[in-house]
């Protein structure tokens, strides 16, 4: 079946309500949801604001009223069949007699599935897929972690030219250039969980906090999580009131993003230091890498990852680079260069 023009551009103003600004990312996907009349004009517009709050068909029938019979629904994911944190929207939308359903993504979310089925059989016309890679790439971490069962792992390290993190001596502090600091607070407030090892807390004790330009914290704070069988002091910056903290009293990646997924978490920055960096890798648990190249040469010090048993060039772990963006700071030597790449795989 196909869609119209009007439910086309509905569902990119859907796609465009979806990522309202200040909507909190996680645990719930984003989605926006538009009711078009029969003639192709919108009655309303919902989109979801957090957990626990209504779904965004929900916010749209509330606002469409009676208005809301034989309309058609524009969402961005398909909707939901269960009762969750909220009511089935499957059930809302039959109740108010809406007459079609055009979706985006289907939903697999194990406890959600199911709503276009349930459209169908009480008689509504549904069509899926339309701009399903808009609307993925929009919960692209949401999606992800529903399907593998584990948060994605985004790998941020900071080196020199010679991929030193740490001079001989252990001082670390200048690696990253100013613009590339702030640069990572940016990317740590789009994940929900930042994670480092017990050895990083003990050694270099990081607040982990996501700050702004004036070193303040933001009001949206990911989880801090400290993975490692020891026991920390307490009074390490990482159990300060500004955010929550968790210690995951494993060694164990697999063991770590499990919990973590059972506590809803479903994006971790990576940031501890080279001995967990070669735990994820070598579990195959990175999925993403941040790495900010600072115009430096050491020649000696430790590097971003420790040994991963590579002895020959063969057995390289390969990334694809998917952006390369130079960090200019205020003055010239305040310079990084930020490469991302996917995930690394070993070539055979
Ligand atoms: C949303 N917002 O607009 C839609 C969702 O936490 P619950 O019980 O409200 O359910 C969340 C699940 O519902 C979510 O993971 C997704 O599968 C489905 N649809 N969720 O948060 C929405 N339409
Ligand atoms: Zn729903």
């Amino acid at each position: 079946m196909t869609t119209s023009e009007a439910e086309r551009a509905a569902m990119r103003r859907a796609l465009e309500l979806a990522v309202t600004p200040g909507v909190p990312l996680g645990p719930n996907p984003r989605v926006g949801c538009v009711l078009l009349a029969p003639d192709g004009t919108t009655i309303a517009e919902g989109f979801h604001r957090k957990a626990g709050g209504p779904h965004a068909e929900v916010v749209a029938l509330a606002e469409a009223g009676e208005a809301a019979r034989g309309a058609t629904a524009v969402v961005t994911l398909e909707p939901c069949n269960h009762t969750g944190r909220t009511g089935p929207c499957s059930e809302a939308l039959i109740a108010a007699d809406v007459r079609r359903v055009v979706f985006a993504q289907p939903d697999i979310n194990p406890v959600a599935i199911g709503g276009a089925g349930r459209l169908r059989e009480a008689g509504i016309e549904v069509v899926g897929g339309e701009m399903a890679d808009e609307a993925r790439a929009i919960n692209r971490t949401w999606t992800f972690a529903i399907a593998h069962r584990r948060p994605f792992v985004t790998w941020k390290f900071a080196t020199t030219l010679d991929g030193r993190s740490a001079a001989a001596d252990g001082t670390s502090r200048w690696v990253s250039s100013r613009a590339a600091r702030l640069d990572t607070h940016r990317l740590r407030s789009l994940c929900d969980t930042m994670l480092v090892g017990t050895q990083t807390v003990e050694v270099d004790d990081p607040e982990l906090t996501v700050r702004d330009e004036l070193d303040e914290p933001v009001e949206f704070q990911p989880l801090r999580a400290v993975m490692g069988l020891r026991d920390l002091p307490a009074d390490r910056r990482i159990f300060n009131d500004r955010a929550e903290t968790i210690h995951l009293r494993t060694r164990d990646p697999e063991a770590a993003l499990g919990q973590l997924f059972e506590l809803d978490r479903q994006h971790v920055f990576l940031e501890g230091g080279p001995t967990l960096a070669r735990a994820f890798l070598e579990a195959g648990l990175v999925d993403e890498v941040v790495a900010y190249v600072a115009p430096m040469l050491l020649g000696a010090g430790s590097s971003a990852v420790a040994d991963l048993g590579i002895h020959t060039i063969a057995d390289a772990l390969h990334l694809h680079v998917t952006d390369v963006t130079v960090l200019q700071g205020h003055d010239g030597e305040d310079t990084n260069v930020r490469l991302t790449m996917s995930r690394p795989s070993r070539r055979s």
